[in-house]
């Protein structure tokens, strides 16, 4: 790209070819590479993760230890949990989307730091070979937590490869937190003050500040388990004098908060996503924006709400369940916004939109039972059950699952040039959606009834409930097979995408699909806020800036109240000249 963009037409002649792909088996310091990498090789985890997952349910089939053997069950959970929350939702989410999103809309050129950038995902690779290989040894079994002492006596190579992976996997987070922090602060566009960043930037920006804080912590914690472990110190070994509840106060002070930097990027997606497809104005900018920031400082306050059975004093198991139930205000703050956004809207069923709107509803699911168990008595009663694993899952499947899915379907055509597959989408939703359910929601039961997590044997009244989980696990696993189908199909060969097919008004529409190296030739200037949609323009309107041509600064971003007229405006009206 050489000359302004003048008109679509040239666009589609310009990108015609998109991203040679061997760029995206570099060390490309383009932030669309990177993420694109993050993404493709996270969902490769996912599924990984979810092979893993299945074999844990097959074995829950039936009551009996009969599928693999008790040691293998412990190998299997523990390393499920680990690839899906290291390997595959944070790298997604923060990596993914974040690098690809973050500059392209705040109107920079690449990330601030392209070269940090490029090595934060470099680190990765390697480390879940390394992961993986622990197979070969024994990999670890204490849980994806590796409380001591028990993670001392078990499976000790695959344990000490496990530390070293969680160490480089945070090294990589901690390095993209400060990138993110550093651009989303110093390269929006002049035009673009922090109140009218679209809310993504606004969940970047908590999120990162939480890697920031929190990774270290881990850091420090496996350091000392390490030690423990290969040495023989007993910082958390009890039988050199060491203390392993201070080993569960440093793993929650990172773990807690890295909940919130799985699910707080999941957020900013949907708050882009449903204004879009609703046809109408963010409902509560502001109020979206700073209960994004209040979540990550009150992320940080709550740790010990998974330690209420730990002998935690009363007077502190107290203060930690109301600080948890605080947190419900500003997340709640948010699901109303979301509501009132779509409340009224001309909706567009897309898939991206039916992603988005579950993960609203399996969302406040994972969000009651998770003020349920912000309970101490509750918690009491369902600690380590399968009530737990249902919440776990509710958030992170519901919710992050669910809202990286929303994500590609909204901007593949930006990352790849092409439309995907509506009526595959639509399957894949309504399999998925109908398989977590199934797989999830009796576990809640299970739980309540008293049935131990982690655990190969059960009781056999548990019997039915958990034959029918796993068979929703297994309809779960069928529903990623026609959006694998759809994702390969429709990048090599599906219908071309304009740059705008949804005619959304953030920055990166207003760059062909796929952007240039560099995303604009000169740049774009911001005419209106992220989310005026049903106002008197015509679309796109944020356009980047001629020569000639004078910036105008417009609308701000919360103007609910004028969302009238122009809200039909069809996907597929401007989509081929
Ligand atoms: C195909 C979908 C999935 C199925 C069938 C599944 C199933 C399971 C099962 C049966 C367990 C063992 C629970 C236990 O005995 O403690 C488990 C644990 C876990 N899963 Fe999943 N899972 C799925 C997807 C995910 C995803 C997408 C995540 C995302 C982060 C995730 C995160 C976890 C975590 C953190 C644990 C550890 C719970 C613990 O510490 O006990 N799972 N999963
Ligand atoms: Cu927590």
């Amino acid at each position: 790209m050489t000359t302004a963009p003048i008109n679509a037409s040239d666009h589609h002649v310009e990108v015609a070819h998109g991203t040679p792909w061997k760029e995206y088996f570099s060390f490309s310091t383009d932030h669309k590479v990177i993420g694109i990498q993050y993404l493709v090789t996270s969902f490769v985890f996912y599924l990984i993760g979810g092979v893993l997952a299945e074999l844990v349910r097959t074995e829950l089939a039936t009551p009996a230890s009969d599928f693999v053997p008790r040691e293998v069950y412990n190998e299997l959970f523990t390393m499920h949990a680990t690839i899906m929350i290291f390997l595959w939702i944070i790298p997604s989410l923060t990596g993914g989307f974040g690098n690809f999103l973050v500059p392209l809309m705040i109107g920079a050129k690449d990330m601030a730091f392209p070269k940090l950038n490029a090595i934060a995902f470099w680190i990765i690779p390697p480390t879940s070979v390394l992961l993986l290989m622990s197979f070969f040894v024994g990999p670890a079994s204490a849980g994806w937590t590796s409380y001591p002492p028990l993670s001392l006596i078990t499976n000790k190579a695959g344990e000490a490869i496990w530390i070293a992976g969680v160490i480089l996997l945070g090294t990589s987070s901690i390095m993209a937190g400060l990138n993110f922090l550093v651009t989303i602060l110093k390269m929006r566009i002049p035009s673009m003050p922090m109140n009218k960043m679209p809310l993504f930037c606004w969940a970047m920006l908590a999120t990162s500040a939480l890697q920031l804080v929190a990774t270290p912590v881990l850091t420090g914690a496996m350091v000392l388990l390490g030690f423990d472990l290969i040495i023989g110190t007993a910082f958390f070994n009890p039988t050199g004098g060491g203390d392993p509840i201070v080993y569960q106060h440093m793993f929650w002070f990172y773990s807690h908060p890295a909940v919130y930097i799985m699910i707080l990027p999941a957020f900013g997606l949907i708050s882009e996503i449903l204004p879009v497809h609703a046809r109408k104005p963010i409902f509560g900018y502001q109020a979206i924006a700073y209960s994004s920031i209040a979540i990550s400082f009150l992320g940080l306050i709550v740790w010990a709400h998974h330690m209420f059975t730990s002998g935690t004093p009363d007077w502190l198991r107290m203060f930690f369940m109301i600080a948890t139930m605080v947190i419900a205000v500003p997340t709640g703050i948010k699901v109303f916004s979301w509501v009132a956004t779509v409340w009224g809207g001309k909706l567009r069923l897309c898939s991206a939109m039916l992603f988005g709107m579950a993960f609203v509803s399996m969302f406040v699911v994972g969000g009651l039972s998770g003020v349920m168990v912000a309970a101490v008595p509750f918690d009491i009663h369902v600690h380590d059950t399968y009530f737990i694993v249902a919440h776990l899952h509710y958030v992170l499947f519901g919710g992050s699952v669910f809202g990286i899915y929303a994500g590609i379907y909204h901007w593949f055509p930006k990352m790849t040039g092409k439309m995907l597959n509506e009526p595959l989408g639509k399957i894949h939703w309504a399999l998925t959606f109908v398989g977590f359910n199934m797989t999830f929601l009796p576990m809640h039961v299970l739980g309540l009834q008293g049935m131990n997590r982690r655990v190969a044997e059960y009781d056999p009244q548990f019997a039915t409930i958990n034959m029918i989980c796993t068979i929703g696990s297994y309809i779960l696993a069928v529903s990623t097979l026609p959006f694998i189908a759809n994702a390969i199909w429709s990048w090599m060969a599906g219908e071309k995408a304009s740059d705008n097919p949804w005619e959304a008004l953030t920055l990166e529409w207003t760059t062909p699909s796929p952007p240039p190296h560099e995303n604009w030739d000169i740049e774009p200037v911001l005419v209106v806020g992220p989310y005026d949609y049903g106002m008197n323009h015509k679309l796109p309107v944020n356009i980047p800036l001629a020569k000639e041509s004078e910036p105008v600064l417009a609308a701000g971003p919360n103007s609910a109240l004028r969302a009238e007229g122009n809200p039909e405006v069809s996907p597929s009206e401007n989509s081929e000249e």
